[in-house]
């Protein structure tokens, strides 16, 4: 590879997301971890702000590392992005994205359990409302609502056996990112034509598990394991219903655009 000192270029800065993100806790550990990270930093802000950053350096083919992941539209829009190979395994390797529910659910509602139990999807699918969304301008929530109309087979499968309700409350625990809105959306929009009241609490992930462990919410969509979330599962598993995967092939990591010359973590300069 080059000698291109890229950490000189970015300033030794790892553009990241909120603070309260899996992903944010995995590249603090990443960069414990490996001594070509040592010395760099992690700079915190938000999503949309990471995004901007992102596309502000591919129209410049400027060197640029951000905590990115999939289902996310950035990857449809871009194709010139890839993962740094992590040899260290701190981002492990595909993730897939469970369904928790709070203890006592299945008994007290039991309709709502069985549908959050069969709900099932693809990466496609929650990239294509993704994408969409982020095209268009319009809510998550609006192409949530249009996803379930055209995806009558779908939802069909996950409502086998679900039987109508009269107004009970369902409150569903998730997180801020826009592929949980599109789960939860759908998910709720699914959930109201079968009768429930549903509210959507988006809210950092450690309130998320703790919620669903403690019984203020019902159930969650957004658990993102075994590496993403995994701190935040072991501290509540004893107190959570696990219902599996809803998603299977999700991804975090360190992304750069490929014009640049390096592959792995590893290559990163200190
Ligand atoms: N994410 C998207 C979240 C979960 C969904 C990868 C940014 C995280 O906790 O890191």
């Amino acid at each position: 590879s080059g000698e291109t000192n890229y950490g000189e270029e970015i300033d030794y800065t790892i553009t990241g997301i909120e603070p309260g993100a899996g992903i944010t806790v995995a590249t603090e550990k990443a960069i414990e971890e490996y001594d070509s990270l040592s010395g760099w930093e992690l700079e915190q802000s938000s999503t949309a702000a990471m995004v901007t950053e992102l596309e502000e350096a591919i129209a410049s083919e400027s060197p640029i590392i951000v905590t990115g992941w999939n289902p996310h539209w950035k990857f449809a829009k871009f194709d010139n992005l890839k993962y740094l190979e992590d040899p260290k395994g701190i981002y492990g390797d595909v993730e897939v994205i469970k369904s928790l529910a709070r203890k006592g659910l299945e008994k007290d509602k039991p309709n709502a359990y069985k549908l959050i139990d069969q709900f099932e999807w693809s990466v496609e699918d929650m990239e294509g409302i993704m994408y969409e969304a982020s095209e268009s301008g319009k809510e998550v929530a609006e192409v949530a609502k249009q996803w379930v109309k055209a995806n009558p087979d779908k939802v069909e499968a996950w409502t086998e056996g679900v039987e109508d309700v009269d107004g009970v409350e369902f409150e569903l625990v998730s997180t801020p990112w826009d592929s949980e809105r599109a789960s939860a959306n759908v998910v709720a929009e699914v959930m109201r034509q079968k009768g429930f009241e549903v509210t959507i609490t988006p809210v950092d992930v450690a309130v998320m598990f703790e919620a669903v462990a403690n019984g203020d919410g019902d159930a969650t969509l957004a658990a993102w394991m075994p590496a993403t979330h995994k701190d935040f599962y072991e501290k509540f598993e004893d107190d959570f219903e696990d219902l599996g995967a809803n998603l299977e092939g999700a991804k975090i990591g360190l992304v750069v655009p490929d014009y640049m010359d390096i592959d792995s973590i590893e290559d990163i300069q200190a």
